[in-house]
């Protein structure tokens, strides 16, 4: 038996807690209503859970912006609920993923309170500053959330660095100080009994402004490996850095076996494909399947026994991929399945993103005051501003604000799809009454149930972690395929990912196979088994696993 680590079998769900599930009525979620729906969790398999930033923060960009990392922050609870939470997901098998934040801090973080306190202050190099005169930035470099990346601190007649909002200072890693605190830090948390760490931004810490160097930066393998060195390699756990400027070379490096970095990567190159070359992903353009298959392709060859992809649609950032690159109307249960099988057949550990295992979709809110995400609020100001028309820049929000992953869990069809007893943080997506955990759990055809079939069939076949991927007709406009090969099991992954029959000329002997799970089982019983993919025609968004040896 080759020699698996646990992770390499294992399927995380990312929870992001502020709209997962409210405990006490004020609208936001948090670590007891986490704790009050493990079950839940346990019932669809999964092994880990991902949560996004709890910690004591201002929640300028919702947690992202850290103002003590050894702290929960009171809207989600206490470090005891915390600890509860590891204990209680523990005694149903599920490890606890923490986020960390660690490219830079909240400007209220006691570092740079004291940093901006004076020059000579101990703290102030944890930080990046360039002397200059008011008005005159270093540089023109931009900040992710808009505006200039350089910020005036009169007191000091100097200037900070930040690559996201002002109130997200950037830490110098230079400073081995820095990353001494950070690796303690790191420590603490092992000791708590958390299972691994999601490492935000991770390929922009070793930036160098001067050179208007942000991502990849010289030192930028060195930095990881000390840290891996010095904290991860000490225990037994899973670590994902989010890297949107890697290719598979740096891949390969973040997630080399010999475990010198991390255990694997966030990759980002399929997601910029809907957007226009060379502009933003507010720029909308349509996907091309020949160019979104070459591309998984070229992960799944590239870093096959050399290292090792994560599969992911959705997370935080993103929009509902069954309303990216799926059918959220007429399609949506159908097409929910078979985005889910092309990514769940895939080798790599794969990640579900609260509400996804429910085919949640996209919101359109009518008015921008109905937004809360800083990016979103930032580019409909700034587009507005620059002339732009107002329902093209609502449009790019509808498909692309990362709000639409933000709006609550939809678990049932009470008043706020029973997220909370209170006023939502943000409002309810309406089709909540339709689209719920309830509905689903007690539907054996529902999307839920599907998910919760491939997370078991991962476990169950190996052929999912060890197989060796090809791609079949690559230049097929419809159709999504592909074979994992190991030994003599083999494992077809066939997928229609258009709303139009499509036609594929299929090997005899996959006639023959087993089939696992598939897209229109449930309407098949209805229909008297309509489907034809033995004959070689699949029905719009119809999947199917098979397999064979
Ligand atoms: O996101 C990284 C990042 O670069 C995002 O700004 C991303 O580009 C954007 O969401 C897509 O438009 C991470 C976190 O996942 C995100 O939530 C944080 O806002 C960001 O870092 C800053 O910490
Ligand atoms: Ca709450």
């Amino acid at each position: 038996k080759p020699d698996r680590k646990w992770w390499q079998q294992a399927v995380v769900y990312q929870i992001y807690p502020r709209s997962f599930q409210d405990s006490n009525g004020d609208g936001i979620g948090d670590i007891q209503g986490i704790i009050s729906r493990l079950d839940y969790l346990k019932e669809l398999g999964i092994d880990a859970i991902w949560l996004s930033p709890v910690y004591r923060s201002p929640q300028d960009d919702n947690g992202y912006d850290i103002s003590d990392y050894q702290d929960i922050d009171p809207m989600f609870g206490s470090l005891s609920d915390m600890e509860e939470l590891i204990a209680e997901a523990k005694e149903r098998g599920i490890r606890i993923i923490m986020d960390l934040v660690l490219n830079h801090t909240s400007d209220e973080h006691r570092w740079f309170q004291e940093a901006k306190k004076s020059r000579d202050n101990p703290y102030h190099d944890y930080y990046v500053w360039r002397d200059g005169v008011e008005g005159e930035l270093p540089n023109d470099m931009e900040a992710a959330f808009g505006g200039p990346a350089w910020e005036w601190v009169p007191e000091l007649q100097q200037y900070y660095f930040h690559q996201f909002s002002v109130k997200q200072p950037d830490l110098n890693w230079e400073n081995e100080k820095v990353r001494r605190e950070i690796y303690d830090m790191i420590l603490w948390w092992m000791d708590k009994g958390v299972g691994g760490f999601r490492l935000d931004v991770i390929d922009q810490i070793a930036k160098e402004p001067d050179r208007r160097i942000t991502a990849n930066g010289p030192r930028l393998h060195e930095f990881i490996r000390e840290m891996s060195r010095e904290t991860f390699q000490k225990g037994d756990l899973i670590t994902v850095g989010e890297a949107w400027g890697a290719d598979p070379e740096r891949a390969k490096l973040y997630s080399n076996p010999d475990g010198s970095e991390f255990s694997m990567v966030f990759q980002f190159e399929h997601i910029g494909l809907d957007q226009q070359e060379g502009k933003t992903k507010w720029d909308l353009a349509p996907l091309s399947l020949v160019k979104l298959k070459e591309t998984l392709a070229k992960w799944q060859v590239e870093l096959g026994g050399k290292g090792w992809n994560s599969l992911f649609w959705d997370n935080h950032d993103l929009p509902r991929i069954v309303s990216r690159w799926g059918d959220d109307g007429k399609y949506r249960t159908r097409s929910a399945k078979m985005l889910a099988c092309v990514l769940h057949g895939m080798q790599g550990t794969p990640y579900i993103f609260q509400g996804e295992e429910l085919g949640m979709t996209n919101v359109r809110f009518q008015d921008i005051s109905h937004y809360r995400d800083i990016e979103t609020l930032h580019l409909y100001e700034e587009r507005v501003e620059a002339g732009y028309d107002r329902d093209d820049v609502m449009a790019s929000i509808y498909a692309k604000s990362r709000d639409n992953a933000r709006t609550p869990m939809q678990w049932d069809d009470s008043r706020c799809a029973g997220f909370t007893a209170g006023e939502p943080w943000i409002e309810v997506n309406p089709n909540y009454r339709e689209i719920n955990a309830a509905a689903q759990m007690a539907d054996p055809d529902s999307v839920f149930r599907f998910y919760q079939k491939l997370v078991a069939l991962r476990k169950e076949y190996p052929v999912f972690v060890d197989g060796r991927f090809e791609l079949l007709f690559p230049e097929d406009e419809k159709i999504f395929a592909y074979t994992r090969t190991s030994g003599d099991t083999r494992l077809l992954v066939l997928a229609n990912f258009s709303g139009e029959d499509a036609v594929c000329d299929l090997p005899k002997e996959w006639a023959e196979g087993q089939v696992l799970i598939h897209s229109c089982a449930g309407e098949d019983k209805e229909a008297g088994g309509r489907s034809g993919w033995k004959q070689g025609r699949l029905q719009p968004y119809e999947a199917l696993m098979v397999l064979s040896g």
